[in-house]
């Protein structure tokens, strides 16, 4: 495989490096560094009782060096889009899952575990759902039929859904989506009963981003999660989807922020992790993203109840942020040509690979 040839390339670069160095390396030190190299960052988070994935999308499944790294580092993935309301009921009552089968069917193929993502957001909906106005009983049975129906097919298949995804806005104020301004607060609670009835075992979340750090917006969060627990609503765990951006600071909270989740009884997880940088990406930018990568997996492996990481894709060859952030970019620990950056050894450091 051409992995593994890259990675004993790789760590005879290290070897030699380390000769032409002159630092002592015994035949010991260098099987240990091959057999360090030779660990998957699944494998090193899996020493830790994480998992560590990777988003991927449909389109993308055609790119063979593409899905050779994607089914060998990692042990979880989530679809990026491919499990979206548009997509799984593009007509009302008309289900199509053949996107996300193919996700599962990969991760399947490749002994990964699946996130569901997401049952309920404000973006990427049908449009014969957006199109008109709905009395709140009949977009609540809306709701119900394509929740029930979407985790019902996906049962056994995935792990956890983002059941809820983006509910509130910045200032921790409830987003005014369809669903909140239709049926009130209250579509949380009843879609997360919804989703548990129709597959008690999955976990349940919810997602958002800009919650890595203690503020209004994860304060909402605490808040509502608290009372949900109080009112033995079926919620597991909250997704801290960590779309980072070097311009703007580390989230320097987010350890204590992920404490104070599993202090309610809950998980966390790192569901949509990329550190973006204003372009051209200098040497000092990709050295300070590594530091990041590092620092954020330290802060979950630090908290028991922080269950794993998932990379928003694993290489900038399909990263969103160019798309969606125009001058911004190089945000992922593999670069457009599938070479691994300093992210990435970062993580392996992080994962406590010696
Ligand atoms: O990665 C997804 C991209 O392909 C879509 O075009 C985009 C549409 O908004 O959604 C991206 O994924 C989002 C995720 O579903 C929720 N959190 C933010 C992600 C980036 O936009």
């Amino acid at each position: 495989m051409p992995r593994t040839r890259t990675r004993l390339a790789l760590a005879g670069a290290v070897a030699a490096a380390l000769l032409l160095g002159g630092i002592a390396t015994g035949p010991a030190a260098q099987a240990d560094e091959r057999h360090g190299e030779e660990r998957t960052l699944a494998e090193l988070a899996q020493r830790h009782g994480r998992y560590f994935g990777s988003a991927t999308d449909n389109p993308e499944l055609v790119d063979a060096p593409y899905t050779a790294l994607l089914g060998s580092e990692f042990d979880q993935i989530t679809p990026g889009n491919g499990m979206k309301w548009y997509a799984t009921e593009p007509q009302q009552g008309v289900f199509d899952f053949s996107q996300g089968d193919e996700i599962v069917d990969l991760a399947r193929a490749n002994r990964q575990k699946v996130r569901g993502h997401t049952l309920v957001w404000h973006s990427q909906l049908p449009e014969w759902l957006t199109a008109r106005e709905w009395t709140a009983p009949e977009l609540r049975a809306v709701l119900k039929k394509h929740v029930q129906t979407v985790v019902r097919h996906y049962r056994g298949k995935v792990f956890a859904w983002d059941v809820v995804n983006e509910a509130f806005n910045e200032d921790g104020t409830y987003r005014e989506t369809i669903f909140y301004r239709t049926l009130g607060p209250g579509y949380i609670a009843d879609t997360l009963r919804w989703a548990h009835q129709a597959d008690p075992h999955v976990k349940l979340y919810l997602n958002d981003y800009n919650i890595e750090g203690i503020g209004p917006k994860s304060d909402a969060y605490h808040r509502l999660a608290k009372e949900l627990k109080a009112q033995r609503v079926p919620l597991h765990g909250i997704g801290l989807q960590a779309h980072l951006a070097l311009q703007y600071g580390y989230p320097a909270t987010l350890e204590d922020n992920l404490r104070r989740f599993a202090r309610l009884g809950l998980d966390t997880a790192l569901t949509e992790v990329d550190v973006r940088m204003q372009l051209p990406a200098t040497e000092e930018k990709l050295a300070l993203q590594a530091e990041w990568y590092r620092d954020l997996t330290a802060a979950c492996l630090a908290v028991r109840r922080c269950v794993g990481i998932t990379l928003w894709d694993y290489t900038d060859r399909y990263s969103w942020i160019p798309g969606f952030f125009p001058g911004e970019g190089a945000a992922l620990p593999w670069d457009e040509d599938l070479r691994p950056k300093p992210a990435y050894f970062a993580l392996r450091g992080a994962l406590g690979e010696n």
